[in-house]
């Protein structure tokens, strides 16, 4: 059987998220390893791109995280087998890989520079990117990103839209989504409530 290590932060969300949360519904058991910030400084030269996710499949190290939810997706049903909707699907997963490179660029600052990053954030690709994923979200029919079913884009979006609702941005108005984007934030609740994502959050 294939063994399966996945290293990311110690967090219920992010990069790394959409990733446990696929291998969790698919059934497939793997290695969750979480690390602590300080734990990935001292071990990040050591991860290719210094960076997580990193996926090790029979210990060989694989990292990006689209590409790895992509794959898992695969291995678990949650990827479309049609060429259009995984096309479709590809492109929501895309725009939420560059709508958390934006989000990354305020990290690290503080105080009054903080507060101006994530007003611009606000104003600029966060307006941007959920009106845009709003757009792609009616394209797939308003229930889901692709293929008519709960596929890796929909956790990826809804990894970043229950983020965004949490309060983990300081700066960010919680109900962003509700304002922007209501069939996002309806679109945020439906994968909340989807049975095998309320079971994952409850063991
Ligand atoms: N394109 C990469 C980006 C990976 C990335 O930037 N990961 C962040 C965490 S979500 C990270 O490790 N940041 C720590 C650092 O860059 O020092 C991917 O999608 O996996």
């Amino acid at each position: 059987m294939t063994q399966f290590k996945l290293t990311y932060f110690d967090i219920d969300g992010g990069r790394g998220e959409p990733i446990r949360l696929a291998f969790h519904i698919g059934g497939i058991e793997f290695e969750d390893v979480r690390l602590t910030f300080s734990e990935f400084r001292e071990a990040r030269q050591s991860f290719r791109f210094h960076a997580l996710p990193v996926l090790e499949i029979d210990g060989r190290p694989v990292t990006q995280s689209t590409s790895l939810a992509r794959y898992v997706g695969k291995l678990v049903g949650l990827y479309p087998t049609d060429d259009l909707q995984a096309l479709y699907c590809d492109e929501a997963m895309d725009a939420a890989e560059d709508l958390s490179h934006a989000i990354g660029n305020t990290f690290g600052l503080k105080g009054d520079e903080l507060k101006q990053a994530r007003e611009d954030l606000v104003q600029g690709p966060l307006t941007t990117f959920i009106k845009g994923l709003d757009g792609l979200l009616a394209r797939g029919g308003g229930q889901y990103f692709a293929d008519g079913r709960m596929t890796v884009a929909d956790l990826k979006i809804f990894v970043q839209t229950r983020a965004l609702a949490k309060g983990v941005l300081d700066h960010v108005p919680t109900d962003i989504a509700e304002g922007l984007a209501p069939s996002l934030a309806e679109h945020r609740d439906r994968i909340t409530n989807d049975p095998r994502v309320a079971a994952y959050y409850a063991r």
